[in-house]
């Protein structure tokens, strides 16, 4: 799988579910300017333009935080409970995740990260915490 990501953005989270449960995957950084990292124009990746985007091993592309989540969760058979309050529970803590920059009322892939969040930061378990360069 490839999880195309910008640094302190969204893409944060499905990096750390991938990191969490062991699949693998490569990333690729994609600039402001919507051009990956090996010079492709991320519009044909994903005509939304909007990051994270996770290619899947057949070519196919997901777009959509929680859609990416769920679907790292279901592949590793792990952080998303099947039943009971719980998953509900996961589902209710993920959906506000959004780049910090616009809660500050900033468009998205800005950087800033998750310094300006040192409580969300540090509930990221520090093995993950210090694997994740775009944080
Ligand atoms: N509904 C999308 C929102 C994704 C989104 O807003 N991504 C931001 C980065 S965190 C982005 O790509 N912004 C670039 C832009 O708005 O041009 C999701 O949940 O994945």
């Amino acid at each position: 799988m490839i999880l195309y990501y910008a640094p302190g953005g969204c893409s944060l989270a499905d990096h750390i579910a991938l990191i969490e449960t062991a699949l693998p995957y490569r990333l690729i950084r994609v600039d402001r300017g919507k051009r990956t990292e090996d010079g492709r124009d991320f519009l044909t990746i994903n005509p939304k333009g909007l990051l994270p985007a996770l290619e899947l091993d057949d070519g196919t592309v997901l777009t959509e935080n929680l859609a990416i989540l769920v679907y790292i969760a279901h592949r590793a058979g792990a952080l998303l409970p099947e039943n009971g309050l719980d998953r509900w529970r996961a589902l209710e803590a993920t959906s506000p995740q959004r780049p910090p920059s616009t809660e500050a009322g900033r468009p998205g892939l800005s950087r800033g990260g998750s310094r300006k969040r040192p409580r969300a930061h540090a509930a990221v378990p520090s093995a993950t915490r210090d694997r994740v360069p775009c944080g």
